[in-house]
């Protein structure tokens, strides 16, 4: 059985931390992955979720299954953090959630239900997106196709490609969608530029998903949830998975969900049961820690108000990131211009640089950054930022 089986690839991005991990050089950033650091280079524990499990632990509860759809509280507050607490599609009933291992989970559970009910569609993902998004939906049985979305030569969003590509592709067809914050790019689209392909999608009769892993890290909580908002308005369906591993900083705690907006009430209790039927043969029910956590964070107001400081805590400090960035560089390489990375938003910049200008950095300053030039921006802070940028002035030279 196994004589025969070759070694699979390594995941580009994480293979990344597994050579930084490696290397030696006390100067080394990991620039890699997109993981949100402190200005101390750490991944924080955030206050809020230390606060929530002190409380769970003055009551310790018995670890019973879950609901298969997860705990309800939790699907609740997911509900109202992505569609906002006063949304007509909750009350009417037309909204169902189930807690999933991540965003990765919900976008695999949304893949596994999409492949059972519309099995002739095809998936368009962004050009570029998302590493895993074209194996996570060719893994359910699709044909992933791209459509175009970044324009290197702007730095910003080849709008005209990606809304003719929407108006030719298929009624039926399932469009990924990354909410905010796109990754790898940082380029989003303007709110005149969303209402078009609301309305093209709309119109056309293509299935959105919308992937929201990063909500808080653009403009605001409310802010970058408006696109599912408006989509939701629109009248369905809509798919949207959406993680807590970086609002949260729960990363290993597999916390997201899986929404879906259905045309009427009836139908969407059809769907949700037919959800369910998916997460039982995948993994029966999800864990229930995190769950709790981030239920208990979103349902308690001081707790709440406390992770709305921290999440802006950590998106301003990334804009105060892409400023020195762009002023230092501005000193360092007067002859180039990064005035575009602060007009990106969330954890990464397209930074224009090379493949040759990556290796460079690696090689010579174990500075790790993906090969198509992506950098996340939240790995910078006040001690690396100097080394960082006079690295990258002399492999731009
Ligand atoms: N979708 C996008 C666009 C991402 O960048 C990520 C990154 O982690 C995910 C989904 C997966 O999120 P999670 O780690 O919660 O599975
Ligand atoms: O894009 C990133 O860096 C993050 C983390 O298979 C990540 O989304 C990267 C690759 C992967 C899972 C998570």
């Amino acid at each position: 059985l196994f004589a025969s089986i070759e070694m699979a690839p390594r995941d580009p991005i994480l293979g990344i931390t597994e050579a930084y991990n490696a290397d030696k050089n006390p100067n080394k950033s990991n620039l890699g992955v997109g993981v949100y650091y402190d200005d101390n280079g750490k991944v924080p524990l955030l206050e809020c979720v230390r606060k929530a499990e002190a409380l769970l632990m003055e009551k310790p509860a018995a670890r019973s299954y879950l609901p298969i759809d997860g705990l309800a509280a939790y699907d609740k507050a997911v509900q109202e953090l992505v569609f906002g607490a006063d949304s007509k599609v909750i009350q009417e009933k037309r909204a169902v959630t189930a807690q999933a291992l991540g965003g990765t989970g919900g976008l695999k559970l949304g893949a596994d239900f999409l492949k059972r009910f519309s099995p002739n569609s095809q998936v368009w993902i962004s050009d570029p997106s998302w590493e895993n998004h074209r194996a996570l939906f060719e893994s359910a049985g699709f044909v992933v196709n791209n459509y175009p979305y970044y324009d290197a030569a702007t730095k910003g969003v080849n709008f005209e490609g990606m809304i003719g590509s929407l108006k030719t592709i298929p009624a039926g067809s399932i469009v990924v969608l990354h909410a905010c914050c796109h990754n790898p790019t940082g380029a989003d689209l303007t709110d005149a530029q969303w209402k078009e392909v609301i309305q093209v999608v709309t119109e056309r009769g293509l299935i959105p998903f919308l992937d929201m892993a990063y909500q808080g890290f653009g403009d605001g909580i409310a802010e970058d949830g408006k696109v599912v908002r408006q989509f939701a308005e629109a009248g369905g369906p809509v798919f949207i998975s959406n993680s807590f591993s970086k609002s949260f900083s729960l990363y290993g705690e597999r916390v997201g969900a899986l929404s879906i907006v259905a045309v009427t009430a009836d139908e969407a209790a059809r769907v949700l049961s037919q959800l369910k039927r998916v997460i039982r043969t995948n993994y029966s029910n999800p864990p229930t820690h995190g769950g709790q956590v981030v239920a208990t964070v979103l349902s308690t107001p001081e707790l709440r108000k406390l992770w709305e400081d921290e999440l802006a805590g950590m998106r301003v400090r990334i804009r105060e990131m892409r400023e020195a960035f762009v002023n230092k560089l501005k000193e360092k390489a007067p002859d180039h211009n990064f005035d575009f990375v602060t007009k990106q938003r969330g954890m990464f910049s397209y930074s224009g640089l090379t493949k040759p200008q990556v290796d460079k950095l690696r090689d010579e300053y174990a500075i790790y950054a993906v090969d198509t030039g992506r950098i996340c921006v939240a790995a910078l802070n006040t001690r690396n930022i100097d080394y960082v940028i006079d690295a990258i002035a002399k492999v731009i030279k």
